[in-house]
């Protein structure tokens, strides 16, 4: 079998996506997701320059060669646009493998380790009352697992507050809009509303927090401590992780849970996180962190060391992503929890899927391969609009991470 031809399919329907389909001289097709929330067409010329070009003629069962051609070959290793790339390349792949096998992917890679994916939802809100009221629209769908966001007192918008709460969408603006932010209110803000959360909802519902990179070590693990009655699953991102050993700070300080590497696209950018115990949960997941093939070695390397897996599942992760996530977090030994932010009913459409959700857990396909693909007719019915990431500011203007 040759691979005949490679189509870089770019849409948004609804939000942008960028998605390889491989097609084959037998006629077996697969696709990855290769979307990188506002730099997609980066990673679109990327492939169409750099990779398609490559890809004919090659045979598509040898995976792992491929990923090495692909990675040593390019000479710049490693970064968010190669490593998205040569993840669309690994899951379209994996896709055909699972087809010309006829065996979901979740069998090539060892079979099930569980019955379902327990995921987590998205409580979105600009108040404590109404983010209550969130939390337990969750618990009636059969969530076990929510993340809490809320508005901060005096400050105009907060991260993960969007205006819509089925799809937050951070990517609004052509040009990025503008935030402000303030530690000591945030900080002040948060533990009060996960006090009123976890005495509503009792021991059992999993939380979860997302900091957003916001603080300095000392001041997560002040965060952490002041978080610990009340259980938290992870308290995510708290703090840029260019710098792995300032997690040492956070962890001296705080038995709250870390999770981390949402942003991370190679083992590198979380070995010392993982070998040195500082964190709990790796968020890497499958397009922007090498694909499958990657992936699996940074779970693996996880799995020495106590960390279990919480996969980044924001809607900017298509539903190939989440396709593909879902059966390597049914087949690992070390899974935690995956997030899962529903996509808008036009994304599902063009984007036809077949894993579905019942009672707080997501189950992988049972189709050959991947069990998703791209409707490239109407996909082209919604070409792309740019759209940017915020950035964030202090009061007095310093620019801040957001
Ligand atoms: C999350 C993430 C997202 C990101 C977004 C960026 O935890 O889901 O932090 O909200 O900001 O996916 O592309
Ligand atoms: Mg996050």
């Amino acid at each position: 079998m040759r691979i005949t031809d490679a189509r870089v399919v770019v849409t948004c329907p609804g939000r942008n996506f960028v998605t390889l389909k491989i097609v084959t001289d037998e006629g077996v097709t697969g696709v990855g997701d290769a979307t990188l929330n506002g730099r997609e067409l980066a990673v679109a010329s990327y492939l169409t320059e750099h990779v398609v070009p490559l890809l004919i003629g090659r045979d598509p069962a040898r995976i792992e060669d491929t990923w090495q051609y692909l990675y040593r070959g390019a000479y710049w290793r490693r970064g968010p646009v190669t490593m998205s790339a040569i993840a669309a390349v690994d899951t379209a792949l994996w896709d055909i493998k699972g087809k010309v096998a006829g065996l979901p992917v979740y069998q090539l890679l060892g079979g099930r380790s569980r019955d379902g994916v327990t995921v987590y939802g998205h409580a979105n809100a600009a108040t404590v009352e109404e983010v209550l009221a969130e939390v337990a629209r969750y618990a009636d769908l059969g969530y076990r697992a929510v993340r809490v966001q809320v508005g901060v007192p005096g400050l105009a918008a907060t991260y993960g507050v969007g205006r819509d709460r089925l799809f937050y969408e951070p990517a609004d603006a052509a040009v990025p809009t503008e935030t402000v932010w303030n530690t000591e209110r945030y900080l002040h803000h948060v533990p009060s509303v996960f006090a009123r959360v976890r005495s509503e909802f009792g021991p059992e519902l999993k939380l979860l927090h997302d900091v957003h990179h916001r603080l300095t070590p000392i001041e997560a693990a002040r965060l952490g401590k002041a978080l610990e009655p009340y259980a938290l699953t992870w308290l995510e991102d708290p703090v840029p992780a260019e710098l792995q050993e300032g997690f040492r700070l956070i962890r001296q300080h705080t038995t709250t849970p870390i999770a981390v590497g949402e942003v991370f696209n190679t083992v590198w950018d979380c070995q010392q996180l993982i070998t040195e115990q500082l964190i709990d949960y790796v968020r890497t997941t499958v397009v922007h962190a090498g694909g499958i093939t990657h992936l699996r070695r940074i779970f693996d390397l996880a799995h020495l060391y106590h960390v279990r897996s919480g996969s980044h599942g924001a809607t900017d992760l298509s539903p190939v992503c989440m396709a593909a996530a879902l059966h390597v977090d049914v087949s690992i030994p070390n899974f935690g929890l995956q997030e899962y932010m529903r996509h808008t009913p036009e994304t599902d459409q063009v984007f036809p899927h077949s894993y579905r959700f019942a009672d707080g857990l997501l189950h992988p396909s049972e189709e050959p391969g991947l069990g998703v693909d791209v409707d490239e007719e109407l996909a082209a019915r919604y070409p792309y609009r740019p759209a940017a990431l915020p950035v964030n500011r202090l009061e007095d203007g310093s620019m801040h991470h957001w």
